[in-house]
């Protein structure tokens, strides 16, 4: 296993099984890119995971081996989600956790999407 603690992808990931309807989750948005839900234990008033449709384990490796149609459908996604969620006029913070030094506890790439209140500094 790599240093930053990530296995290679793994199909039985939770956040595989919410894409495949195997498990419940409050949907912002879906289209052929990406996933949009509510996250299930909120750190903002409003906190929101975007996920790529395919197998990647992380932001590195998405960033490799994504083609330029998913990363731009992925960031695409990204940017609607937090408008459908009326974030965009006060702004909001885009965050993803990569490998055991950021804590990433689940193995599918996500970015968090916070809002919904000043969000004060970065790693306060
Ligand atoms: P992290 O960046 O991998 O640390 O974030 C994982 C997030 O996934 C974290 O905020 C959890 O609350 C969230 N989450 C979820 O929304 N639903 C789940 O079933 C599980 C984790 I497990």
């Amino acid at each position: 296993m790599p240093v930053s603690g990530l296995a290679p992808y793994d199909e039985g990931n939770i956040f595989a099984r919410i894409l495949r309807g195997e498990i419940p989750a409050r949907k912002v948005l879906e289209d052929d890119f990406a996933l949009a839900f509510h996250d299930i234990a909120p750190q903002a008033p409003v906190h929101v995971l975007v996920i790529p449709k395919g197998p990647y384990v992380s932001v590195a490796d998405f960033s490799r081996k994504a083609s330029p149609a998913e990363i731009s459908g992925f960031w695409h996604a990204v940017a609607e989600t937090a408008r459908k969620l009326g974030l965009e006029d006060a702004g909001f913070r885009v965050l993803t956790n990569m490998g055991h030094d950021a804590g990433q506890e689940v193995p599918h790439f996500h970015v968090h999407i916070f809002g919904g209140q000043p969000l004060g500094p970065m790693l306060a």
